[in-house]
């Protein structure tokens, strides 16, 4: 039976109760035997109208579920613990993110497994650490802990590869976050790192070499419609702080 592990996140009502009760119902709805929930934590918020700070945890448990009904029973629970959606990004009393199923990968229409930032969110990343630590990423052949200390480590590099026109943006908004050191690269090959992460600006090259890296190891390629706003995200999401608090009694 595939294990599978949901990623918790809030930031509207009393979020640590809403997620305590997130897990009874993935416990008596969903799960075949226990939901095993983390540590909570509190997170920086990544997004523009992301609003207050965020809380964030992550379940695992068993289930027999296929991948789309699971996302279907997913997405009611939220629904019924007051999750709206007016707000792509916007303030949630809970959102749920499938980022593994077994080892799978698939690329539906309606659903990414593995979640596609999870590799880089650390929000995502540190409470997954605390139940799996040496799961494996199945597409990245990397473990959760390997992940997360990627994005810990400082200076964080991230490498940028895109029109050169663009680099005095891309330099300005990286100069708001100190922990990060950026590089321009020329080829993409040149992005291969051991630590932090690679970006490269969608709209410097052609779709055909676009789809050939989709799939490669630790970047992410920028194709956001606002991609300053993007690539501020994606640096939030990586270096911005995770802090555990206790579990209200
Ligand atoms: N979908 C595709 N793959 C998945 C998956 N693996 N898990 C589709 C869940 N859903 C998946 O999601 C939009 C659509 O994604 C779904 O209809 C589903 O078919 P949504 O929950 O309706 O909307 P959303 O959550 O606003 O968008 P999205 O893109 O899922 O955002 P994220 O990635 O969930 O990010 N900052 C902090 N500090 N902590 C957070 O938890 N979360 C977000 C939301 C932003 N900033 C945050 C946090
Ligand atoms: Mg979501």
């Amino acid at each position: 039976m595939p294990q599978v592990v949901v990623a918790l996140g809030g930031n509207l009502g009393d979020v640590p109760q809403t997620f305590r009760q997130a897990a009874t119902l993935l416990e008596s709805e969903v799960a075949q035997g226990d939901v095993t929930l983390s540590r909570l934590y509190r997170s920086t918020p990544v997004g523009a109208v992301a609003g207050d700070i965020f809380w964030n945890a992550a379940v695992v448990f068993e289930t027999e579920l296929e991948p789309l009904v699971l996302l279907g029973w997913l997405q009611t629970i939220e629904s019924s613990l007051g999750r709206t959606r007016e707000l792509h990004w916007g303030p949630r009393t809970l959102d749920l993110d499938l980022i593994f199923y077994g080892d799978e990968v698939l690329r539906l229409p309606r659903l990414t497994v593995p979640h596609p930032q999870a590799w880089l969110r650390r929000f995502v990343l540190a409470p997954v650490c605390d139940l799996q630590p040496d799961r494996q990423h199945p597409d990245l052949q990397e473990s959760v802990s390997a992940l997360l200390s990627r994005t810990t480590a400082r200076p964080l590099p991230v490498r940028y590869c895109g029109a050169t026109s663009r680099q005095p943006e891309i330099q300005s908004i990286a100069a708001e976050f100190p922990e990060v050191a950026l590089q321009f690269v020329d080829r993409v090959t040149d992005i291969s790192l051991q630590i932090g992460l690679g970006v490269i600006d969608s709209r410097a090259f052609s779709v055909e070499q676009l789809s050939e890296w989709r799939d490669r190891r630790f970047w992410i390629i920028n194709d956001s419609a606002d991609p300053s706003q993007f690539f501020r995200d994606i640096l939030r999401a990586c270096a911005g702080e995770v802090w555990p608090v206790d579990w209200p009694v």
